[in-house]
């Protein structure tokens, strides 16, 4: 017999409804659309997947003073198809920096779009394992995070990266193929996870953006992070929003 038969009908109720330790509170909902064509990752935002999916801004100030509307603004939307999660942004940035040439120095330093990424929405620290992956895409489509071994590494195998100047806009487009918390750095048997409506994820969106400074002058996302350490992402999956897969834009 299992042990819950044994639980009061009050203690079941209360444990359906138990708070999310793992995460802090507030955390938003995003719900991605099933793509029935795969948006072509060109830099072009005129494939028909992503009329299906709303748009969500980058609006949280983590780092930096305040800025104007001329300086940032952003906004992003998600479709998903087989193993693959589709990010189309949409930035305006005044400058576009990309210092430090070798792609594995100081990349957040230099302009770049972070999407953080948690397959199983467990929350928890991610810092030097992956439980959860923060891809810095840099200018140049590289995708950088830390790996196990607590050093920087490209993990542009993971994804496509593509983006243009339109007006004032950067339309910047990537994919990623999603991979569990069993991903082991250098192994050549890693798959990424099969996706399916319904399951839910942990995302979360920013840009790191300089125009000009030693260090990057504005880190902005699209979670209120609350406490002092608000550019903890990096570090903290519990801070991420909940990204739910759905089988279309209902
Ligand atoms: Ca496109
Ligand atoms: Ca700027
Ligand atoms: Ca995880
Ligand atoms: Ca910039």
């Amino acid at each position: 017999m299992c042990a819950a038969a044994w639980l009061p009908a009050w203690n079941i109720a209360l444990a359906a409804t138990a708070p999310d330790t793992n995460h802090a509170p507030g955390r938003s909902t995003y719900r991605a659309p099933y793509a029935a064509v795969q948006p072509n990752i060109d830099g072009i935002a005129d494939d028909p997947a992503w009329d299906q999916a709303e748009w969500r801004e980058l609006k949280h100030r983590w780092l930096g003073p305040d800025y104007s509307p001329d300086d940032f603004q952003g906004r992003y939307k998600v479709v998903w198809s087989g193993s693959r999660l589709y990010l189309l942004a949409e930035i305006v940035d005044d400058v576009l920096i990309d210092t430090h040439r070798d792609p594995l120095q100081q990349y957040w330093d230099d302009d770049c779009l972070e999407i953080f990424l948690d397959e199983d929405f467990s929350g928890g620290n991610h810092q030097y394992n992956h439980n959860a992956f923060a891809y810095h895409f840099s200018l140049d489509n590289r995708a950088i995070d830390i790996g196990t071994d607590e050093t920087a590494r490209d993990y542009t195998a993971h994804v496509e990266s593509n983006w243009k100047q339109t007006g004032n806009k950067l339309i910047w487009e990537v994919a990623i193929d999603v991979y569990t918390d069993a991903y082991v750095d250098d192994a050549d048997d890693n798959i990424p996870a099969n996706l399916a409506p319904g399951k839910v994820l942990g995302l979360m969106v920013a840009y790191c953006d300089n125009d000009g400074s030693e260090l990057r002058e504005n880190f902005i996302g699209s979670e209120f992070v609350p406490g002092k350490q608000r550019d903890r992402g990096w570090i903290d999956a519990g801070v991420f929003g909940r990204l739910i897969l759905t089988d279309s834009s209902e």
